[in-house]
């Protein structure tokens, strides 16, 4: 039996639940319970559209409400674990939001993700179900879900397998569910809870494997609707999805789950290629989206060449994930004539914004500022000390939607987490004096690649099973595109001088997400260490960042 999902998640402190729900931040409320009658007051306005499917507000909530009694019909029980792992379409909206009625707990994976991410998900979680498309991008998501042993495979898709589950099927309208509007005994939406588990996001990680966030009912409604407020996202909004779904960004921060709590409408695309993307705005009316720097560098450059005449209605371009250039955020409204909204968040939790009557100045060059009053936010130094204001320090924060450690991961949260709570989000920070963050570099070994977070202890923990290697270590390399890519710097073993290629292969064979191979390979006899004999990051981000000045030709991979 798996065990029940309360076991693996550190609470808030009773004192803190309690002021948090007496401020209104939480509702104690399910969250489907909060979508339905959210649906309920605009039943038949417009709610989700992905190419030519297009449900109103009634029909997405009869859909969720009847696949959520088709998921108990499956012996799915609240607290139970779902890896999702579907591209941005309609089936990804409906299944969740039929898990967050169901109280079945959806693991928001990335359609990038391969065995080595989904095994250990599918494990961590101790997950009952999976939810795949057939293939996508010539990749079988369906055999890979098989072979994961998991209970019940859900498949998107026309080619189903033996044994598969229909996943379309599931989400079809009412008629035909079990039980529907009859909760099964212990399985109702109105069981929910609050403070129960609502979804589980992935960390960026800095260690071995990502690790799982634990997102309550009450934390992520606060999210996804608070951020809604801040981005000034109401029944008249159209939001486009362009960033991978299962991404916090674009689920909640208002994303999807914002929109449709506001009242509103959203759009999805599989990818944030402009063409399509603008076609979309252009068509579907879209006020809203959210971007990483590199794609709104590419939008950018795209109504440059071809003008920005179908962004007529787009009022909000959201933009974070990572740090974006001042002298892109200054493009913005004169290229693209949409206010810009920086938006530096994380998915342990808190979310600063910049507000949109901010002074261009503000909006233009910081990340903003907290989105909540009850935020509470500390910059400090390498012994904990808060730091003189306007001094740069590492960024500690505690709130009603920033949990207080991961999922079942007791040691790391003792590193991630000080004792009295407080997430290490391993940001290096200054205050403005009117309160805005700056975001000045990470004490995270990490390497942040167009917005997708990469663990450099993953990466190295991989390139250490080829043979040939006897020593390794990731660090970010600067790149005009993507912001940062994957270096490694491999000391071979004697007489072997291993390749970038044969890395690469290595890695693709045990099956991981291809945003993480690096995308450079430095040879050395030796790589350098510290004074306390830890190998010296720093030094070698420096020593590629020098070698990327001097060969710049050299600085771009296909
Ligand atoms: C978002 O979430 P994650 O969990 O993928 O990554 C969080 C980390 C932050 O700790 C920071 O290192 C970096 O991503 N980051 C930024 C940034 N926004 C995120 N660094 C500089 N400037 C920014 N604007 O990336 C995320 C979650 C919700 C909303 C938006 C982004």
């Amino acid at each position: 039996m798996p065990a029940p999902i309360a076991e693996g998640t550190v609470p808030w402190p009773a004192e803190f639940a309690r002021r948090y729900l007496a401020a209104g931040y939480w509702a104690g409320r399910p969250l489907g319970d909060l979508l339905r009658e959210a649906a309920d007051r605009t039943p038949h306005a417009p709610a989700l559209v992905d190419g030519a499917t297009r449900f109103d507000h009634a029909e997405l909530a009869d859909r969720a409400a009847a696949a959520a009694a088709r998921l108990r019909g499956l012996g799915l029980a609240a607290g139970d674990r779902m890896v999702v792992q579907l591209p941005n379409g309609w089936e990804f909206v409906v299944l969740t939001l039929a898990c967050l009625r169901a109280g079945v707990v959806p693991v928001m994976a990335l359609p990038a993700h391969r065995r080595t991410e989904l095994s250990h998900l599918v494990g961590h979680a101790e997950a009952a179900a999976i939810a795949v498309p057939d293939t996508l991008a010539g990749f079988d998501h369906q055999r890979l879900a098989h072979e994961l042993g998991v209970r019940r495979v859900l498949v998107a898709g026309d080619e189903l397998a033996p044994g598969s589950l229909d996943l379309r099927a599931l989400c079809a309208p009412g008629q035909d569910a079990p039980g529907q509007g009859a909760p099964g005994p212990g399985l109702g939406p109105t069981e929910l809870h609050g403070a129960d588990v609502a979804v589980f996001l992935l960390s960026g990680g800095t260690t071995g494997l990502p690790k799982l966030i634990a997102r309550t009912h009450d934390d992520y409604a606060y999210n996804a609707r608070a951020s809604a407020e801040v981005a000034g996202v109401g029944p008249d909004t159209v939001y486009l999805v362009n960033l991978p779904a299962g991404h916090n960004f674009p689920l909640a921060c208002p994303g999807i789950l914002g929109t449709l709590l506001a009242g509103g409408k959203v759009v999805l695309v599989p990818s944030p290629e402009p063409a399509r993307a603008f076609a979309t705005i252009a068509a579907e009316g879209v006020t809203h989206t959210a971007a990483v720097p590199a794609v709104a560098a590419r939008w950018l450059e795209h109504a440059v060449a071809h003008g920005a005449g179908q962004l007529r209605t787009l009022r909000v371009l959201q933009v974070g994930g990572a740090r974006m250039p001042d002298e892109l955020a200054w493009r913005v409204r004169p290229v693209l004539g949409a206010t810009l909204q920086q938006v530096f968040g994380m998915a342990e939790g808190l979310l600063n914004y910049t507000r949109l009557d901010d002074p261009e100045e503000v909006i233009c060059t910081t990340q903003g500022r907290p989105m909540c009053p009850a935020d509470e936010v500390r910059l400090v130094d390498e012994q904990d000390r808060d730091v003189p204001d306007g001094e740069a320090g590492s960024l500690l924060t505690r709130g009603p939607y920033t949990p207080r450690g991961y999922y079942r991961a007791p040691e790391q949260n003792a590193r991630a987490f000080t004792p009295d709570g407080w997430y290490r989000s391993g940001d290096i920070c200054r205050r403005t004096r009117d309160g805005n963050l700056l975001v000045e570099g990470r004490d995270k070994d990490q390497i942040n690649r167009a917005g997708e977070k990469i663990s450099a202890e993953e990466v190295e923990n991989l390139v250490y099973r080829l043979p040939s290697v006897a020593q390794v270590a990731a660090v970010a390399m600067p790149d005009p595109d993507l912001g940062e890519r994957v270096c490694v710097y491999v000391v071979g073993r004697p007489g072997a001088e291993p390749t970038l290629d044969e890395v690469r292969a290595s890695m693709e064979r045990a099956g991981v997400a291809r945003f993480k191979l690096p995308e450079r390979l430095v040879l050395v006899d030796e790589l350098p260490v510290t004074k306390v004999g830890k190998i010296d990051k720093k030094a070698l981000r420096a020593d590629i960042a020098r070698r990327l000045t001097a060969e710049p030709d050299m600085a771009r991979r296909g």
